[in-house]
């Protein structure tokens, strides 16, 4: 880092150098960091960048070979170029064993998107290696289209950018705002990821203490239940960002004094005051930037983090009153343990100690059962319900209810089911395990359906008219698919009774108004659920299961 230079929108706070106690704090928890299997071995590390390496070669042999289609001129193929850029935790250096590879292809004019989608496959078939592919997906009509590659076991989501230039070198920086100009609407937000993690990693000192402090809270984000942007939560890409605050704030800590006053600056952060790591620039572009002062949706921001990359936007936006509680709880919390930990009275697994939700969270939750009679119908279905949680949230917050906390989990649980009657499904819909198939089989169950939809080459995302017939077993039983969301309710001190009939009423409303919702394939219920009644399979090896009080005293 270079002294005294301002990182960030204010001058920093302490630019003082790790004490021995401080890195060797550090050392613990990046020893920790590899206890919990956060960091992925040296050799599929080289073969995440063989894989890539031979991705860029793709990308030049599919830019050369559209070229040739379109009959251009021989020195402009040979210099068009063509460049693979990466985003997502493997760009910012935070990936696991488990991770992808989030992918951007990068092309000059002359090759479009249906180029992509036509040639970039098959010219991976053949100048990779054929059985190294065991999945590839296209999902052309999402919002960012994408091909989804399994190739030596590594997922890639590959996405494509054509820029208005001739030609595209290896080492263009992406974060120049004028290769904006002429891009359409899907150009803009492919390119937009990966213009954000460039920006982020040039704009915090130390690269390495950065990616050190944000493993240590994205695992602790993990752990505790408040990582999903969908529902409701900061996604990777918002924890990326304040955790790159903190790093302009103390330039030259260590990674462990960072994620320690994280928690503090976060806990303590004057919200709706934004995080941001810039000052928010126009561009070239007629486009929305946030701006709470012209635009109330923007002022509406609870826990505003703002994209570095122009057009600069709220990245949590889908944050909550009640998800905001949930998250300063947490925080503080975790600054408690770690100033502990800064002591020696703590040790850093007690930072990454599992979330009580279900265990001593709450007395009541609602399941929210998505369910549906395909495995094709219930991506879909499943996806969509999972989005309108947080509307559920939200519409509890807004009714007088009796409810002090609304706290959503942030992971549906899947759940394979075979019928023999009508009645059963019915019971199925409402939440009832009792004809769960067993778990082995699901997953192969799951595996296979995956697989031929490869085969057939159409995602399951895209919006193909989704499989109307309800598949039936050999041995006469209807299969059921559910996804159940639960959320905890916490209710008001002395709140009797909870109506919340209302919000749920809207909710479910909002859910069957899609315009592919088929009463025939997909149900949504909303059940209350008692936490000695929630399902084994929400619980791991070693928790303690809440129990039915004795009934001495009516509560
Ligand atoms: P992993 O290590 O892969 O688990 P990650 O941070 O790389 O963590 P993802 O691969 O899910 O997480 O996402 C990487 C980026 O891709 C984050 C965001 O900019 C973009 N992204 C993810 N999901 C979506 C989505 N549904 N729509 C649009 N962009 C998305
Ligand atoms: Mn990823
Ligand atoms: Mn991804």
């Amino acid at each position: 880092a270079q002294h005294g230079r301002q990182w960030g929108v204010t001058p920093p706070i302490s630019t003082a150098l790790p004490t021995d106690k401080e890195l060797a704090i550090n050392e613990a928890m990046i020893t920790e960091l590899k206890n919990q299997n956060n960091f992925e071995g040296q050799a599929d590390t080289e073969r995440r960048q063989q894989v890539l390496k031979l991705f860029q070669r793709v990308t030049e042999e599919f830019v050369k070979h559209v070229g040739t289609l379109k009959g251009l001129s021989p020195s402009v193929i040979e210099n068009a170029g063509g460049a693979v850029h990466t985003f997502g935790s493997y760009r910012l250096g935070v990936y696991g064993p488990g991770s992808d590879i989030d992918t951007l292809v990068v092309g000059p004019k002359h090759v479009s998107r249906d180029d992509f989608f036509e040639h970039f496959p098959s010219l991976l078939r053949k100048i990779g290696s054929e059985d190294a592919i065991t999945e590839l997906t296209l999902v052309r009509d999402a919002y960012v289209p994408i091909i989804k590659i399994k190739y030596l076991d590594i997922s890639i989501d590959l996405i494509f950018t054509r820029l208005a230039l001739s030609a595209v070198p290896l080492d263009l920086d992406l974060k120049q705002d004028s290769l904006l100009r002429g891009l359409d609407e899907t150009d803009l937000k492919c390119i937009n990821g990966t213009r954000v993690t460039d920006e982020m990693l040039a704009l915090v000192p130390q690269v390495k203490t950065f990616r050190q402090a944000l493993r240590a809270v994205k695992l602790w984000a993990q752990r505790r239940a408040i990582y999903a942007n969908i529902m409701g939560y900061p996604g990777g890409v918002a924890w990326a960002m304040m955790v790159a605050r903190i790093c302009q704030l103390y330039p030259m800590a260590a990674g462990a004094t960072l994620v320690n006053k994280f928690f503090h600056l976060m806990w303590e952060w004057p919200w709706p005051r934004p995080v941001m790591l810039k000052e928010i620039e126009d561009g070239p572009l007629d486009v929305r930037i946030w701006n709470p002062q012209i635009y109330p949706g923007d002022k509406r921001h609870i826990m505003p983090i703002i994209t570095p990359a122009y057009p600069s936007m709220c990245a949590t936006h889908n944050i909550s009153y009640y998800t905001k509680e949930v998250i300063i709880r947490e925080l503080e919390r975790a600054k408690s343990i770690t100033n502990q930990i800064m002591d020696g009275k703590k040790q850093w697994k007690d930072l990454f100690e599992k979330s009580p939700f279900f265990t001593q969270g709450y007395k009541y939750y609602l399941s929210v059962i998505a369910a549906s009679k395909t495995k094709e119908a219930h991506d879909v279905w499943s996806g969509l319900v999972q989005s309108k949680v947080r509307r559920l949230v939200t519409g509890i917050e807004q009714s007088d209810t009796g409810v002090a906390l609304v706290q959503p989990f942030n992971k549906g649980f899947d759940r394979v089911h075979h019928c023999k009657s009508k009645d059963e499904e019915e019971q199925v819909c409402q939440g009832k395990l009792d004809f769960q198939v067993d778990k082995t089989e699901t997953t192969e169950e799951a595996k296979n359906i995956k697989q031929n939809a490869a085969a057939e080459g159409e995602g399951a995302n895209s919006k193909m008219p989704s499989g109307e017939t309800p598949e039936v077993n050999e041995d006469g039983t209807t299969t059921i698919y559910t996804t159940t969301f639960y959320v905890g309710i916490g209710l008001q001190d002395g709140a009797k009774s909870l109506d919340i009939s209302y919000p749920v009423g809207d909710f479910k409303r909002q859910c069957t108004e899609w315009d592919q919702y088929n009463p025939n394939l997909n149900s949504i219920r909303i059940i209350h659920t008692r936490n000695y009644d929630l399902p084994a399979d929400v619980f791991e090896p070693g928790d303690v299961r809440p129990t039915k009080a004795k009934a001495k005293k009516k509560s």
